[in-house]
């Protein structure tokens, strides 16, 4: 067990993220709950990670799967109770395995009682903890544009202003300018710190200090200024993991958010791997080039080295699968799921795991009536209007819909892959039947077990939390190759990204190093097989 008393224990931990809405049902309802997680801690302690970054389970209206909170007190009645939440907890210290709560602070729920009281009156109280700008019903202050669709102004007539709001319009913009908001934010958090909680991954955290005047989203002026006091108020008391998700996170600016000094958070979750085979649009593709992906990944790698912290991850609950994404999900799934978590477990940063990328869970395709998320039936909508084909915005769908991500967790070969015994909110792939936790614990070869073993060599050698990083070959086109270094020792990180055989020659000094970690059986010395992965040390 990592010992969580150390300030930078975060920088051995591994981390694992639930989507609570999927994880695992226990009444019959469809949907996941906190006794769910309870039930299965056994597995994720067998998986060896040592926090999970539970995705909101404050009590929401779901308009948007929790991230818009109506109490951040409390636990909604679909997940459980705040007993049932003190008992994962628990639970979870006992077997070393921490809960991280998502703390969705850029905006509220329409529902919460600060935004009610808000829309009734200037004069109220709380009319400040949101975003109000005046106009005239048919104007809005201006033409920004939602994260979902639609204006990002809403009208409200009691007040005769309109709210901002970035994302839909039941998530008002909440307005970090009101000290009594903050203090309020502050103190909410503390009430989750007194409970146990170990750490916490901050919503859109790079969107509070917007400045709509500017049209200024992310990245506002004063986003560091309240970062700092936010983190001195809170986090600062206790000995936590944090990491702010920062869409618009630059590398200078990461160094900020993850200042060793600890003024701001561990780290933050930045896309810019992630954007790369993205058009002008998230819903406009383009192909991956491994040569950006390597160099975008080396730069991150090099410049936070001593300087800041990085997180690693591919997949989350608003991304595709990777292995469907970069991988190849049908005659390569296993080599290819294995391959790129060698490819991300061997950089520095804290690795994080999406439920289900240990099994090689992959994207699904539904037909349009069959998708929940608001994002997408959105977008399908628009591009309609737009004169999209059908069939071009499926494709778009399946290929970045975040559903695919979102699918329930893959347990085993019974009725609904064993995720609910009543219908499931959201369609279970098909594929479970081939794909789930069941027959991977059966299998010594499995995909889970190779996650398993990357994160007990991340507590094993000292090289892969603090090595440095040098990016081999870096205009191979097919080949992904990197060394870390630490004192005498040096560890070679070997990846083939794709389909196809491709020569390589292994250097003669890595002949007889120590393999830690393979995803075949052997190893030829002048080609890599497709998708063929190793970590060799020395
Ligand atoms: O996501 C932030 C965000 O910008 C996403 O909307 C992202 O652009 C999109 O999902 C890419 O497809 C966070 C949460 O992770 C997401 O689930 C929420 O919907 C969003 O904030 C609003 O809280």
């Amino acid at each position: 067990m990592l010992d969580k008393t150390k300030k930078d224990w975060f920088k051995s931990a591994v981390a694992y993220q639930i989507y609570p809405k999927s994880f695992q049902d226990t009444t019959g309802n469809g949907t996941g709950d906190l006794k769910g997680i309870i039930k299965r801690l056994d597995y994720l302690k067998k998986l060896g990670i040592d926090v999970i970054w539970l995705s909101p389970v404050c009590k929401s209206p779901q308009v948007d799967n929790g991230y818009d909170i109506s109490d951040y007190r409390d636990i909604d009645p679909m997940y459980g109770s705040l007993d049932d939440m003190k008992e994962l907890i628990k639970e979870g210290k006992k077997r070393g395995i921490g809960i991280m709560m998502d703390l969705v602070l850029n905006h509220s729920s329409n529902e919460h009682k600060w935004f009610k009281e808000a829309k009734t009156s200037r004069d109220n109280p709380y009319h400040d903890y949101y975003v109000w700008r005046d106009g005239t019903k048919d104007k809005a202050p201006n033409d920004m544009i939602a994260c979902f669709g639609g204006s990002a102004w809403t009208w409200v007539d009691e007040v005769n202003q309109y709210y901002f709001h970035q994302f839909a319009p039941e998530q008002p913009d909440l307005n970090w300018e009101n000290a009594d908001l903050r203090r309020e934010i502050y103190d909410m958090i503390l009430f989750w710190m007194d409970l146990g909680v170990e750490g916490f991954r901050l919503d859109v955290i790079d969107q509070i200090a917007k400045e709509p005047d500017l049209k200024i989203t992310n990245n506002g002026p004063k986003l560091h200024e309240f970062l700092r006091e936010l983190s001195r108020e809170t986090f600062q008391k206790g000995c936590l993991i944090t990491v702010g998700e920062a869409w618009g996170a630059d590398i200078e600016r990461a160094k900020l958010y993850s200042n060793p000094d600890g003024s701001e958070l561990s780290m933050v979750f930045q896309f810019k791997h992630i954007l790369l085979d993205q058009g002008n649009e998230k819903w406009d593709l383009k192909p991956l080039s491994l040569v950006e992906l390597k160099k975008t990944f080396a730069d991150w790698q090099i410049a936070l080295h001593n300087k800041g912290w990085n997180s690693l991850f591919l997949n989350n609950h608003d991304l595709p699968r990777t292995v469907s994404r970069w991988g190849n999900d049908k005659e390569y799934r296993v080599q290819s799921a294995k391959m790129l978590a060698t490819m991300l477990h061997g950089m520095q940063g804290t690795p994080y795991i999406y439920q289900g990328e240990e099994l090689g869970m992959t994207n699904i395709k539904l037909n349009i009536d069959d998708y929940k998320d608001l994002e997408t039936l959105n977008m399908y909508k628009e591009r309609k209007e737009k004169g999209y084909t059908h069939e071009d915005i499926m494709n778009s769908i399946y290929a970045r819909g975040r559903d695919n991500a979102r699918t329930p967790m893959q347990w085993d070969n019974s009725e609904n892959a064993g995720f609910t015994t009543g219908t499931p909110w959201l369609s279970v792939n098909p594929n479970y039947k081939d794909i789930n936790a069941e027959m991977a614990l059966n299998d010594e070869n499995s995909i889970f077990y190779y996650y398993q073993k990357l994160i007990s060599l991340r507590k094993e050698y000292k090289i892969f939390v603090d090595g440095d990083f040098t990016l081999l070959e870096p205009e191979h086109g097919k080949l992904f190759i990197y060394s870390r270094k630490l004192d005498n020792n040096e560890m070679l990180v070997i990846c083939n990204f794709g389909d196809d055989k491709t020569e390589y020659k292994l250097p003669n000094e890595w002949k007889n190093a120590n393999v830690l970690i393979q995803n075949y059986n052997d190893i030829k010395t002048d080609v890599l097989r497709p998708w063929e992965s190793m970590i060799l040390y020395k």
